[in-house]
């Protein structure tokens, strides 16, 4: 049976097929849809949305030891949080097959920076696959299975956007999907346990693995010298070059040099060197093609294999064929530089904002109006850092801006401080920080904006929504509860559209010199199809063009008539006006009535 399938997919479909038990993920682009898919299979698969990536990866890790195949996903900054128990399980080793695909984003498409976790992978001494297409998605996550097992090794697949992406044609075996068998679980503490004595053992075991594995990787159908197709005219430049390379850049690398011979590599840690030094004896140049850092390359040229050196940067942002087509410009001189398109010019740009009626709005319009320094975290609210709201001073890293707003109070920094998070981050990785603040006595003002959804990856449920990945009723977890168990005097709940509830009780918290925990509330409008919900509308008899309302910065808000010089009056479209009622309520002038 052959499907369209993007590699995320394929993943899924794979994962049913090997029989796998138990997977756990939490949202993050671009491997989101990994589980999503997985749940189609809820019959066979035991799936769910962890609270964030470490608790994902630990609840894959005890299927795995319990004798069961799992399988957890993540994007590729969810991995540095999962890095604590992978870098033991490591030592320890699965029972049941353990995959863990970390889905990269090169070009930061939707990140915060563009880590390349094949780095990650060898430093845990894990098995590292390398799908180039959605076909070899599908094919590698049912081999990791066995290949985990075989071992006793985690086996990570990295995807990137690219690959998890785009689609392509998979040839699906015929399978009926079944749980696979668990292996006989048997308590181990010299193998489950590793204090000290137990754990220097592991080190020496996990070297002589990865000494097996580079041998079975040498004969791995996943590296492969790919020869010119027949017909293809070899450039005379071209002759005697080899090109080594690993994932999509293969694609570009087929596309633009199909007159080389090519070493590509599908199985990258621990890297296949004997394969490696045949496949460079047998060429006269070599050069190395990957995407982002130079992973393959620096170890290749540590076997003293002399790698050709270019000018072209390559080993940052995403790849392309125009990328590659201008690295065989430099070094063979055969083909002309690629052409760069150039954006049409006049045209207005686009900058991302908040929907119309978000909730998160007027929270920023509020901490701007205070004058606030704002710590903020990673999310939809994000965008709270761009004009016109401009309310928003930092973001590192999910569940940073509590203990970032407390380190700014620390060092001394004057004036209003407030750390700014969702509900889905405040599970993930908030409610530690707000217990430190409390517990080291800084006066840090958290305000959670809860909007009963994971937004920005597509609207995922959390613990705050009241139902599992698998749409079963689950508890509802109060954050204000939370915060009252760790100690917190000062937890208030306000509207998120109440501007002026919001301006009273943030600036009674952030000058209390106490630590307070704010609920802004106000359901995502596109989660909870409210964005018809209402509707509002400009008297124009009474529209002052004053400009305040479009310090809001609300896309449905437009620009009307002039009535002064580079003064207008503000249209609101009724196709994207989510009735909020925010707008109205910084008219001075009594201009704006909700109509619907
Ligand atoms: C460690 C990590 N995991 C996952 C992500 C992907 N991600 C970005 S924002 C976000 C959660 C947003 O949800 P929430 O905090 O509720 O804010 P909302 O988007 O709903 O406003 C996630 C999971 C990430 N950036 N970092
Ligand atoms: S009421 Fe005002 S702020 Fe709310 S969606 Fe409509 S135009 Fe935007
Ligand atoms: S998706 Fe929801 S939370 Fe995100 S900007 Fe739109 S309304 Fe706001
Ligand atoms: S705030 Fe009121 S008066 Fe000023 S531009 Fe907006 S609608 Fe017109």
């Amino acid at each position: 049976m052959k499907k369209f399938l993007s590699a995320n997919e394929a993943v899924a479909h794979a994962a049913a097929q090997a029989g796998c038990v138990v997977a756990s993920a939490y949202p993050g682009t671009p491997s989101t849809e990994i589980l999503e898919n997985i749940a189609k299979f809820k019959d066979t698969i035991r799936c769910e949305w962890a609270v964030n990536e470490k608790v994902a990866v630990e609840t894959a890790v005890g299927a795995s030891m319990a004798g069961a195949r799992a399988i957890t996903a993540m994007k590729h900054v969810g991995l540095n949080v999962a890095m604590d128990p992978l870098m033991t399980f490591t030592y320890v080793g699965p029972l049941g097959g353990f995959v863990l695909v970390s889905a990269d984003d090169p070009g930061m498409h939707s990140s915060q920076n563009e880590q390349d976790n094949r780095n990650l992978a060898k430093f845990a001494r894990a098995l590292l696959l390398e799908p180039a297409d959605s076909q070899e998605a599908y094919d590698m996550t049912l081999k990791a299975f066995e290949l985990s097992e075989k071992f006793q090794v985690p086996v990570i697949l990295r995807l990137t956007t690219r690959t998890s992406h785009s689609a392509s044609l998979v040839e699906l075996g015929d399978f009926k999907p079944a749980p696979h068998p668990l292996l006989p679980y048997k308590k181990n503490i010299a193998k489950n346990i590793p204090v000290p004595m137990f754990a220097r053992q592991h080190r020496v075991n996990a070297q002589k693995r990865t000494e097996a594995m580079e041998k079975e990787a040498n004969r791995s159908k996943f590296n492969k010298v790919v020869k010119p197709a027949k017909g293809v005219k070899v450039s005379a430049k071209a002759k005697g070059l080899g090109i080594i390379t690993s994932a999509v850049a293969y694609q570009y690398v087929r596309e633009i040099f199909p007159d080389c011979q090519i070493l590509k590599l599908g199985w990258t840690n621990p890297l296949p060197k004997a394969l490696v030094s045949k496949f460079a004896k047998s060429v006269k140049k070599l050069l190395v093609v990957e995407e982002l850092d130079p992973f393959l390359e620096e170890q290749i040229k540590a076997m003293g294999i002399k790698v050709l050196a270019h000018k072209t940067e390559l080993n940052m942002h995403e790849l392309n064929a125009d990328r590659i087509q201008n690295l065989r410009h430099e070094i063979l001189g055969d083909v002309p530089k690629a052409k760069v398109a150039k954006p049409v010019e006049g045209l207005p740009t686009r900058p991302p904002v908040l929907c119309a009626g978000c909730g998160h709005r007027g929270v920023f319009y509020v901490l701007h109006k205070l004058g606030a320094t704002v710590t903020g975290d990673i999310g939809c609210y994000t965008l709270g850092a761009f004009p016109p709201l401009d309310a928003m001073d930092s973001t590192i890293c999910m569940g940073a801006s509590i203990g970032n707003a407390a380190g700014m109070r620390k060092a001394g920094l004057k004036g209003r401080i407030c750390a700014v998070l969702g509900d889905s981050t405040f599970f993930h990785s908030g409610i530690t920080g707000i217990l430190s603040a409390l517990y080291n006595g800084t006066p840090v003002t958290t305000v959670v904006l809860d909007n009963r959804i994971t937004a920005m990856t597509g609207h995922q449920d959390n613990p705050g929504t009241g139902k599992t990945l698998a749409g079963d009723p689950a508890p509802v977890t109060e954050i204000g509860d939370i915060a009252k168990a760790c100690g917190y005097k000062n937890v208030v709940k306000v509207s998120a559209d109440d501007l002026g509830g919001l301006e009273k009780t943030l600036s009674t918290a952030m000058d209390s010199g106490e630590p307070w925990l704010v609920i802004a509330y106000a359901p995502c409008r596109i989660a909870a199809k409210l964005t018809k919900e209402g509707l509002c509308e400009v008297d124009s008899a009474k529209c002052k063009a004053c400009g305040a309302c479009f310090k809001m910065g609300c896309p449905a808000m437009t620009r009307g008539k002039e009535i002064r010089p580079g003064a207008f009056q503000m249209v609101i479209d009724a196709n994207q006006c989510a009735g909020c009622k925010q707008c109205g309520q910084v008219c001075k002038f009594g201009a704006i009535k909700r109509i619907r």
